[in-house]
């Protein structure tokens, strides 16, 4: 058992380490050409937690470097994800905040995709996000927004300054926060007696089930199971009272956490529990048939990609994901193979990706001829992209997927 120096951020325990990408740069550190000497590397290895089974990071990229006011990643990029925020949001605001002073807030609401349904609804709200242009964009949209990170002394601030929250919901933030005692403290402080806290994460039943690996980068520092969260947020004097599974994102998991006693454990949390018992989540035997599986996508894909080249055919990327960080530079994929990416988010357009240096430009370019073959790095959005760019595929082009393992559609 290779056990690591480095203990476990929730509970203190031993951590072994079961996955090792090597060096990796900032995922959404898109950069000006002119800046590819300042780049920030560190090595991205995980570890499973032989107490209480969470699976995280070896090695910490400083919140700074990562969350910041010019982070990239705008949310509402995808109409999916808009409907599904206002799916989720319209479902909060019928069975939890019902009363005409209800007090919601978002941690890491980043341009507003959930908080503008609440704001349009009239629910009293507010987000907490230290990505201030992403904040911009959600206050021109109505929603309330304090620019900071979500820790125990700003959840002591807002608890101060407003009342104390009848929901506290958060998605794909939670696990990108390595400090996470610091949020349960924050909870501690401002949940109201009966509220609940809700986060939707990536689940790790689905990336290892997938051989996900792309879900694997710097923000992604803890990869989150319905036994490990269960544990956590039981350390933090919390329960876990109920979890779904969410088709979006590739696999996500909604948990519901709430003071001890207060909500019944449901009959989906019991049964998810009971069914991780089989899947090995803690197990490092299950990490190095991932790794093995991770190897052999990697060499399929690479050797595709260079076939293709050989033979005189065109390649584009599409989505610059943060995920594309850890595929582009663990395979070693650069613009030999992928000439450019194409992307809708303005504020990467004219970068290069971190570490790969594969430039981004505007979706418009993907037509501007299309390419013989398209790499779709944001394969969790298959269908709105595959929908979108029918005429592509109507002209003869063909789209390259990697998950769950290398094939042509
Ligand atoms: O967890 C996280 C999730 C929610 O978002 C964060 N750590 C960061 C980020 O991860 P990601 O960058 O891997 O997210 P997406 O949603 O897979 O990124 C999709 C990319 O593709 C965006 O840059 C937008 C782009 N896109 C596009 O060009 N055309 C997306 C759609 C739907 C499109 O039609
Ligand atoms: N909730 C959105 C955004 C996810 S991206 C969605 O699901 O699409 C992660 C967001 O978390 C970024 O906007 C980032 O700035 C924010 N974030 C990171 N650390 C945070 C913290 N400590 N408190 C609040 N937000 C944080
Ligand atoms: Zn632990």
């Amino acid at each position: 058992m290779r056990v690591n120096a480095v203990r476990c951020r929730i509970c203190g325990g031993q951590l072994q380490e079961c996955l090792d990408f090597g060096r990796q740069p900032v995922s959404n550190g898109f950069i000006r050409p002119e800046h590819v000497d300042r780049e920030h590397y560190f090595r991205l290895a995980m570890g499973v937690c032989v107490s209480c089974t969470m699976v995280q990071q070896l090695e910490e990229v400083p919140r700074a470097r990562m969350f910041h006011a010019d982070y990239p990643y705008r949310s509402s990029e995808s109409a999916a994800m808009r409907e599904h925020f206002e799916r989720t949001a319209a479902k909060l605001i019928e069975t939890e905040l019902k009363a005409p002073d209800a007090f919601f807030v978002e941690i890491g609401c980043n341009d507003g995709i959930m908080l503008t349904t609440m704001s349009a609804a009239g629910v009293r709200h507010l987000g907490v996000d230290p990505s201030a242009r992403a904040a911009e964009t959600a206050r021109a949209n109505g929603a309330h927004v304090e620019v900071d990170y979500f820790e125990e002394s700003s959840a002591a601030r807002i608890r101060a300054e407003h009342r104390p929250a009848d929901v506290v919901y958060s998605a794909n933030t939670i696990s990108h926060i390595s400090y996470i005692d610091s949020i349960f403290r924050g909870m501690d402080v401002l949940l109201a007696p009966k509220g609940i806290f809700v986060l939707e994460e990536r689940y790790l039943g689905d990336i290892v089930a997938n051989t996900a690996f792309d879900q694997i980068y710097d923000e992604h520092f803890y990869l989150f199971a319905g036994r490990s969260v269960q544990t956590m947020a039981a350390r933090f004097g919390f329960e876990l009272v109920d979890i779904e599974r969410l088709p979006v994102h590739g696999g996500s998991i909604r948990f519901t956490i709430a003071r001890p006693g207060v909500r019944r454990l449901t009959a989906a949390c019991r049964d998810l529990l009971t069914q991780e018992e089989s899947l090995g989540l803690a197990a490092l035997e299950t990490y190095l048939r991932f790794r093995a599986r991770v190897e052999h996508i990697s060499e399929e894909l690479v050797t595709l990609l260079r076939r293709l080249h050989a033979d005189g055919r065109t390649v584009v990327g599409y989505g610059a994901t943060s995920r594309s960080a850890t595929v582009t530079n663990y395979c070693g994929i650069g613009p030999g193979l992928v000439p450019f990416i194409c992307d809708t988010t303005t504020g990467k357009h004219g970068r290069l990706t971190p570490g790969s240096h594969i430039p981004i430009r505007p979706a418009e370019a993907f037509s501007d001829p299309y390419p013989d073959y398209a790499l779709l790095f944001a394969w969790n959005h298959a269908d709105e992209i595959m929908a979108k760019e029918r005429v592509f595929r109507d002209r003869g082009g063909k789209w390259i997927l990697y998950m769950p393992h290398v094939h042509i559609s």
